[in-house]
Order: C-alpha cells, then structure tokens, then sequence
C-alpha cells in the first residue's frame, strides 16, 4: 500500500490515510487501497476502527481534482463505485468505526467521516461540499447520508452552498460528535474505541447493527430486529459473563463468544 497505513494498538485498528504533499487527497488508488485494507481487517477484526489523515492540516481534502478532471464519465462512474464499495465497507463494518478528523474534511473527505459512525474533530478541522463549486456533486455517499445525519434542511445548505463550516459550527450542527484540542483528534478517537473495546465485543456489534438498521427500515421492523438482536444475546457466554460479573461485583472479562 503507498497511500493507507494500518496500524493496531491491542484490539484497536488505525488507519491512516497518507498522502500529505496532496492534503491526503484521494486518488482512485486511494479509494481502493482503503477498500483493500478495510477488507483485510475483516480477516481478523479489530474491535474498532479509527480513520483519520496524516499531518496535521488535513484529514483528506477531497478527491483529487487535477485526477478527476481527466475522467471520462465511465471513469466517473467507475470513481464513485469503487468509492461507494470502500464506503459501504466502512459503514457496514462489524465494529464501530470513528473518523479522527485532523483538519480539511472537505467533499470526499468529508464522505469518508461520514460513512463512521462517530467523528471527532480537533478544533482546526474544516468541514465541506465544494463539489458544486466544482461544476460536479459529492459521488461518495455525501448526498445521502448527510441529510440522514443532520437533517435535510441543514444538508442542503451545505451541499448546495459549497460554504466550509468550522469545527464548532459542525458540532452544533450535529454532524460532529465532539470538538477537541488541535492535535487531538487521533488521540481522543482511540481513547473511545479502547473503552469501546472494553465492553462486550459480540453486544457492541449487535447494537451497531441494530442502530443500522433504524435508518434503513421502519420502526417495527426495527423494533422486532432488536428484540431478536437482543434475545441472540442470551446465548453467548458474553452475556453470561457480563451479568455474572456485576452479580459477583468484579469486571467482566469477555471472549466475544
Ligand atoms: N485534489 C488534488 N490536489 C489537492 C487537493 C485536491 N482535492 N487538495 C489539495 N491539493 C493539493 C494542492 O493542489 C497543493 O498541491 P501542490 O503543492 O502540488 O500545488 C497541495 O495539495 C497543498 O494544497 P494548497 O496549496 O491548496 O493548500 P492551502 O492551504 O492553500 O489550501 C485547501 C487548502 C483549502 C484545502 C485547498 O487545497 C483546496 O481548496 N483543496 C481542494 C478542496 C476540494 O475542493 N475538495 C473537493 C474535491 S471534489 C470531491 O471530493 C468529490 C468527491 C467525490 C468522490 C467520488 C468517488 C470516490
């Protein structure tokens, strides 16, 4: 890989998208080495993802324009599915997956923190949608799931405006979950993913599918996907252990079976 690093840190992933000369723009083979390596992780799952860009000006500052301008709309469309893919990955990742955003998250990168279910920005963090701007529109999912995020009123104004929000503007927005110090992004995701980690890894993956799928169905069919979520439960030793534990007031100590 030239452009992704995956590093782990017990049962934490990090990945890191590195292309700092470019702002960590995303090239094609960006896009797929991020698919590539999400993919391989779940080989051996970690029990949470965190994405973030490398430096400390951007997290990814787009797609790579001077790339995109010589696409053909086959490429285009070639372009935005394999980023949908890569998306897809992250958003139907097993495990939590939290965006660490260190600075520009514009178009692109603004999709990939997107497809997390959590962000956390340092306060030098930009958030947009120049694609308009551009002449073209957000290809990687942005259309989609910011309206979802934050509501379509707010998401139209963004994706039609091309205006770059700040940190603490995307906070009260709704569209970051937490505002930290410069430089502390990184540190402030793999702090949550590690007492994430702490809790018992099969619950946590069943609740990240259950809270899926309140945006994907109506609120019976939810209803009923929790309760059987819920129930499955009761047949892992996890659930044993956990309730077990607080009875005999100790810590649990799960296997994730
Ligand atoms: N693409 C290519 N190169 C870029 C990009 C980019 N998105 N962003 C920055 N760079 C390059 C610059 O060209 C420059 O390179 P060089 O030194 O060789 O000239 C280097 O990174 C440093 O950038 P700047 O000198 O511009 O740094 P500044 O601090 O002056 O400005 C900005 C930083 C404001 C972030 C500025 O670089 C900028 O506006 N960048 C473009 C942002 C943008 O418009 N992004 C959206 C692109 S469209 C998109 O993301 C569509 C997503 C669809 C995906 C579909 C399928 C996967």
């Amino acid at each position: 890989m030239d452009f992704v690093k995956v590093e782990r840190e017990g049962s934490v992933a990090t990945l890191t998208i590195d292309r700092q000369d470019k702002l960590n723009a995303i090239s094609p083979q960006v896009v797929e080495e991020l698919g590539q390596s999400l993919l391989e992780l779940e080989s051996q799952p970690p029990t949470a993802i965190v994405v973030t860009g490398a430096g400390e000006k951007a997290f990814v500052a787009g797609a790579d324009i001077a790339e995109m301008s010589q696409m053909s709309a086959v490429e285009a469309k070639r372009f935005a599915e394999i980023g949908h893919a890569a998306m897809a990955l992250l958003d139907r990742s097993p495990v939590p997956t939290i965006a660490a955003v260190n600075g520009f998250a514009l178009g692109g990168g603004c999709e990939i923190a997107l497809a997390c279910d959590m962000r956390i920005a340092a306060d030098n963090a930009m958030f947009g949608f120049p694609e308009v701007g551009l002449g073209i529109l957000p290809g990687m999912g942005g259309t989609q799931r910011l309206p979802r995020l934050i509501g379509s009123g707010l998401a139209s104004e963004l994706l039609f405006s091309a205006r770059r929000i700040e940190a603490a503007e995307a906070k009260e927005m709704g569209l970051v979950n937490r505002v930290v110090a410069q430089g502390e992004a990184l540190n402030a995701a793999q702090q949550l993913a590690t007492e994430i980690s702490k809790n018992g890894p099969l619950a946590v993956r069943y609740a990240k599918a259950a809270a899926n799928k309140a945006l994907d169905v109506d609120l019976v069919s939810g209803l009923e996907y929790e309760a059987d979520q819920f129930a499955l439960l009761f047949s892992t030793e996890d659930a044993a252990e956990g309730m077990g534990a607080f009875s005999e007031k100790r810590k649990p100590d799960f296997k994730g079976q």
